[in-house]
C-alpha cells in the first residue's frame, strides 16, 4: 500500500479538480529508485463521462471564439511553458527517467508547437474556386468537430500531447485527455500551463488512469467523434476497430523499427555519432529510436568496432546527474521485456558485443537500468530484426550491397523513421525514394524531428495521418463547402442543365 504522505494528483473536469469518483488511485514510481513519487486518480467510465459532458458544455463558446483569439491563448501557454520549463523538466526526469537535458528538449518541442499552433489561428485556410455558373461562387471553411479524445504515451509526456492538443484547440475543438499513467504529473503540469494561460474551463479536461479503463472509456464514448493516439500498434489496432464501428475520426501513431543504412563511402565517425545518439539517447525509448544498423559491405567492421568502443563508454545512471548519458528504463516490466529480446537473439546465434546484462553496480540496484547493447550478426527476419524493442538495444544486420540494404530496411511491418549515411547524393536520393518510412534522414540520426514538419509513419506505424507542421489542422476540422449564388434566379448546376 502507498504511504499517506505521498502527494495526490487530481483529475480536472470543467473548473473542478477532483479525485476519481470511486476514490481509486495509481502509484507513480521513480524508475531510478523505485520510490513512489505521486498518486494519480485511477479513473473509470463515470469520470470520463463527466469529462466529456464538461467538454461538450464548453464547445459552443470555444468554437465560436475567433480562431486568432484562440491562438493567443496558445501563445500565452507557450510563454508559461517557457517560464516553467526547468520545474517541469525536473518532474519529467524523475517520473519517466529521461535525462534532464532531454526533458528540457521535450518541453521545448511543446513550446515550438505552441508558437506554430497559435499562429495557425490566423491561417486555418480554406480555398476559393471559380463556379461553373455566372454570378455564383464557391469556397471552403474549416469547422471544428467537437470533443477530441487524446490518449498519449509516457516517453514524450509533454511534446507528443502538445502535437495533438494544441492543434485540436486552435481549430475550436474541446478535449478530454488521458495522459500516460507512467507520467501523469508531467501531463498535469503541461495542462496547467494552458489553464494558467486563460483557457476557459471545460475546454481541456484531464482524466488520469489506465488505458484499459479510462482510455477505453474515451474511445467508446459516443460523444467523442475524434480520437488521437500515440502508443503501441496492438493498442492502436484495438482503438481503430472500436472507432471504425462508430465512424469516429482516428489518428494513430504507433511502433517503429527504424533503420540506419551505412554505405561503404560514409563518413564513419559521423555515422557512429548519429547511431549512438539515435540508439541510446532517451535510453532508446523513442518511437524514432535507431534500432537497426544495416551495414553495407566492408564498412561494417569499422562502424561496429567504433560503435562498441563508444557505447561501452556511455554512463548509465540517474537522469538528473549531468554526467549521465543513459537514464533508466521506464519500468521493471519494460526492462524485462527488453532483456528478453536480447536473450532471444543470443539463443538465435547473434553476438552480443556489449551490454546485454542487467547492471551489477549497487548504485543502480534500485532502478530499472539497462546498458547500451549492440547485438551483431542479427539475421534478417529474426525477432530482434523485426520487432520494436523500445530500449537501448541496437541490432546490427550485415548486408552485401545497396539493394539488399533496402530490402532489409523494408522487411519490417513498420515505417516511421529511417536514415542513410553516404557521401554520394545519387545513392542518398535512391534511398530516399526506396525506404518505406514516413521520415528519412540523410547523414543524420533517426531521432530529432522538428515541430514544424509532418511527423508520422507508413505501414503498421500509422493510419495515414501526420502530426506536426501543417498536417494536423486538416484532421481536427471538417471542411464546409459554401456556394453563394448572387444571380437572383434559379441556376441549375451544369450537371442538370447542360444540353450537349
Ligand atoms: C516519439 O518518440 O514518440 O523525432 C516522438 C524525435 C522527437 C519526437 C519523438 N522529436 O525524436
Amino acid at each position: 500500500m502507498s504511504d499517506a504522505s505521498v502527494n495526490a494528483l487530481l483529475n480536472r473536469i470543467g473548473p473542478s479538480s477532483q479525485p476519481a469518483l470511486d476514490g481509486r488511485t495509481l502509484d507513480v514510481r521513480d524508475p531510478s529508485t523505485g520510490e513512489v513519487l505521486i498518486r494519480a486518480p485511477r479513473s473509470a467510465e463515470a469520470d470520463v463521462a463527466r469529462a466529456v459532458e464538461a467538454a461538450r458544455g464548453a464547445f459552443r463558446a470555444w468554437s465560436a471564439t475567433p480562431a486568432p483569439v484562440r491562438g493567443e491563448v496558445l501563445f500565452r501557454a507557450g510563454a508559461r511553458l517557457t517560464e516553467r520549463k526547468e520545474e517541469i523538466a525536473n518532474v519529467m526526469a524523475r517520473e519517466m527517467g529521461k535525462r534532464l537535458e532531454e526533458a528540457r528538449g521535450d518541453i521545448q518541442e511543446a513550446i515550438d508547437t505552441a508558437w506554430y499552433a497559435g499562429s495557425e489561428g490566423r491561417r486555418l485556410f480554406g480555398r476559393t474556386a471559380p463556379s461553373e455558373l455566372p454570378q455564383k461562387m464557391g469556397f471552403t471553411l474549416r469547422r471544428p468537430i467537437g470533443v477530441v479524445g487524446v490518449i498519449t504515451a509516457w516517453n514524450f509526456p509533454v511534446a507528443v500531447p502538445s502535437w495533438k492538443i494544441l492543434p485540436a484547440l486552435v481549430c475550436g475543438n474541446t478535449v478530454v485527455w488521458k495522459p500516460s499513467e507512467e507520467a501523469p504529473e508531467s501531463g498535469h503540469l503541461f495542462a496547467e500551463c494552458l489553464w494558467e494561460a486563460g483557457l476557459p474551463a471545460g475546454v481541456l479536461n484531464v482524466v488520469h488512469g489506465t488505458g484499459d479503463e479510462a482510455g477505453a472509456a474515451i474511445v467508446a464514448h459516443p460523444q467523442v467523434p475524434v480520437l488521437t493516439f500515440t502508443g503501441s500498434t496492438a493498442v492502436g489496432r484495438r482503438i481503430y476497430e472500436v472507432a471504425g464501428r462508430n465512424l469516429k475520426h482516428v489518428s494513430l501513431e504507433m511502433g517503429g523499427k527504424n533503420p540506419v543504412i551505412v554505405l561503404p563511402d560514409a563518413d564513419v565517425e559521423l555515422a557512429v555519432d548519429g547511431i549512438l545518439w539515435g540508439a541510446f539517447g532517451t535510453a532508446g525509448q523513442r518511437c524514432t529510436a535507431t534500432s537497426r544498423l544495416i551495414a553495407v559491405g566492408a564498412v561494417a567492421d569499422r562502424v561496429v568496432a567504433r560503435l562498441v568502443e563508444r557505447a561501452k563508454a556511455l554512463r548509465v545512471g540517474d537522469p538528473l546527474d549531468a554526467d549521465v548519458d543513459v537514464g533508466p528504463i521506464v519500468s521493471e516490466r519494460q526492462r524485462a521485456r527488453i532483456h528478453n529480446y536480447v536473450e532471444v537473439a543470443r539463443r538465435g546465434g547473434a553476438t552480443v558485443l556489449c551490454g546485454g546484462e542487467l547492471p551489477t553496480d549497487p548504485a543502480l540496484a534500485r532502478g530499472s537500468f539497462y546498458p547500451p547493447t549492440v547485438v551483431d550478426h542479427v539475421k534478417p527476419g529474426s525477432t530482434l530484426a523485426m520487432e520494436e524493442v523500445f530500449g537501448p538495444v541496437l541490432a546490427v544486420i550485415r548486408v552485401a550491397d545497396f539493394d539488399e540494404a533496402i530490402r532489409v530496411a523494408n522487411e519490417v511491418p513498420y515505417g516511421l523513421s529511417s536514415s542513410v549515411y553516404t557521401r554520394d547524393v545519387n545513392t542518398a536520393m535512391r534511398a530516399v525514394e526506396s525506404i518505406e518510412a514516413g521520415i528519412t534522414y540523410v547523414n543524420a540520426p533517426t531521432i530529432g524531428a522538428e515541430a514544424h514538419f509532418p511527423f508520422g509513419g507508413v505501414k503498421a506505424t500509422g493510419n495515414g495521418h501526420r502530426e506536426g507542421g501543417w498536417a494536423p489542422y486538416e484532421f481536427f476540422t471538417e471542411l464546409k463547402t459554401v456556394y453563394i449564388d448572387y444571380s437572383g434566379a434559379l441556376q441549375r448546376a451544369q450537371i442538370d442543365n447542360r444540353e450537349d
